[in-house]
């Protein structure tokens, strides 16, 4: 199995999945995956196009109605095999997705490769236990609603958190008998085949799932604008999804955009600060700030404010950045050169903004192998004006803003003052007030102290620019079936 020496070797070939067969383009054209820790190639892939699509269109059209036929109990056998069989490699997934993500291979471990897993399983237990409504009109009529898969349909997913949000999709849509055609992210492919080498095993039928390796202006825009791919879901960057609502909206295709973020973190002076802190520099900085989740505006009441931005400054110049293999790396490395060069080019803005950098805000360099790797310092910036750039835009990096507050409505205020609406943060040990702000915040995800605490049976998306549609449980099973209403006259 390719990988299988994945510490020793660089260079591996990815291929495609369509028709249960692994191959490459048609075209036979190939693009570089890079290694974020060392910058060098780790593997290629296929650079494919939309022949690639049209062929996958093709067998995932052909699969359906074996796909279908296996019933609800048939699919979910196969989806909770492809789990166990995922767990039973959880190591090789999880140094897979390290090296080709740059993230911490603890985090891999813990959080990534687990949750792929537990997508699949929670998917495949959920489909068994879904219902249809009824609704009685009294002596009159009932009516009742199938549900029936939409049928082809189309998955698109970012580099972040690879092979956790690539599942996180094709697991509800696979569920409810609908056949994929799924493109991962170009930069972080690897897991997403590793997978691939793996449906067979786990009995699914040629053609239900097909992975399209290539790049978003090839692969993503040919699934996006095939006829017969019904319904797509994709994750990304904002801009990202507004051209695919800009092509797909006009072929009434149903759409469900889960976009960026630009998440407050409300700390009032009533907090357990201790756990604020703690929380906080995980909010800020896991997976170098590479999750839409993060929260990157820090907004600290100002009775509190000195102490806290002081105690969060000195612990955030204690984490370490480092070797993703390394267990005592607390930060890796960003996904990509352009990325951080993107993010370092922020924190130069925010400079002339007139931020003032308290800690981090230039790349590292590691020393030996890893010298020519993407690592950037994790960064926390004071004093910026309001409606600043750096406070309007996504970052997406280890680069966070700390500024004070006064009151309650100036928290909200500054909070809800940007264009997205992804998840938002409040510490405050007065539940009267947890409740008020959670309901004032134009967020579709609240926490109250806590962080990234996730039950996959709750709505999971954002407002404004953050997207559009729900993720997560009934929600995702919803959203990847038809709804029939069958009115009969009693
Ligand atoms: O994402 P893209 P990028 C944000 C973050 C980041 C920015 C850009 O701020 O800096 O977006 O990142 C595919 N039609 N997030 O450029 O391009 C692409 O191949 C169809 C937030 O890497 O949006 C990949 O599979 N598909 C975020 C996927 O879309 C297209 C996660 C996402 O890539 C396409 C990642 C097209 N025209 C970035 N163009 C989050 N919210 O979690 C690209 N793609």
């Amino acid at each position: 199995m390719p990988f299988e020496n994945a510490r020793a070797r660089t260079m591996e070939d990815l291929l495609n999945l369509i028709n249960g067969e692994l191959r490459p383009a048609v075209k036979g054209h190939w693009m570089d995956v890079h290694r974020p820790a060392t910058g060098e190639v780790l593997a290629r892939l296929p650079k494919s196009t939309a022949d690639d699509v049209e062929l996958a269109c093709v067998a995932a059209e052909a699969a359906l109605p074996a796909w279908k036929a296996m019933g609800r109990e048939g699919r979910s056998q196969v989806l909770l095999e492809l789990a166990r069989l995922i767990e039973a490699d959880l190591e090789g997934f999880a140094q897979l997705e390290s090296m080709d993500n740059g993230k911490p291979l603890s985090l891999a471990r813990k959080v990534d490769i687990p949750r792929a897993v537990a997508n699949f399983r929670f998917f495949a237990t959920a489909i068994i236990h879904f219902s249809s409504e009824a609704h009685l009109m009294d002596d009159v009529a009932v009516n009742w609603t199938d549900r029936q898969p939409i049928g082809v349909v189309g998955c698109i997913s970012p580099w972040n958190l690879p092979l956790y949000l690539f599942t996180w999709k094709i697991a509800p849509a696979l569920a409810v008998g609908n056949c994929v055609v799924a493109k991962p992210s170009e930069i972080t492919p690897c897991t997403a085949f590793r997978l691939s080498q793996l449906c067979a095993q786990a009995g699914m039928p040629p053609g239900v799932l097909n992975i399209v390796h290539g790049s978003g202006a090839e692969v993503g825009a040919a699934i996006v604008a095939h006829p017969r791919i019904s319904a797509i879901s994709f994750t990304g960057g904002t801009r990202t999804g507004a051209e695919i609502a800009r092509v797909a909206a006009p072929m009434f295709k149903k759409l469900s955009l889960e976009l960026g973020g630009k998440n407050p973190v409300l700390v009032f002076a009533d907090c357990d600060l201790d756990e604020a802190l703690d929380t906080t520099l995980r909010s800020s900085f896991t997976n170098q700030g590479q999750i839409c989740l993060c929260g990157s505006r820090v907004l600290v009441q100002r009775a509190i404010y000195d102490q806290f931005r002081d105690r969060l400054v000195e612990r955030v110049k204690r984490l370490r950045v480092g070797d993703p293999s390394d267990p005592s790396s607390d930060l890796g490395a960003v996904v990509s050169h352009d990325h951080m060069e993107k993010v370092l080019s922020y924190v130069k803005l925010a400079q002339e903004e007139g931020g003032r950098v308290l800690c981090g805000g230039e790349r590292v360099r590691l020393d030996g192998a890893l010298s020519k790797g993407w690592y950037i310092a994790p960064t926390v910036i004071e004093g910026l004006p309001e409606q600043c750039r750096t406070d309007q835009e996504e970052i997406f990096g280890p680069v966070i803003s700390i500024a004070p507050f006064d009151e309650e409505a100036d928290a909200l205020t500054k909070a809800n003052n940007t264009p997205y609406g992804l998840a938002a943060v409040i510490w405050t040990r007065d539940v009267q007030r947890a409740h008020r702000v959670a309901r004032s915040l134009q967020a579709g995800i609240v926490w109250v102290n806590c962080w990234m605490v996730r039950d996959l049976r709750t709505p999971f998306g954002g407002v404004k620019q953050s997207g559009v549609g729900r993720e997560g449980g009934v929600e995702a099973l919803r959203f990847f079936t038809e709804a029939k209403n069958v009115c009969i006259k009693l």
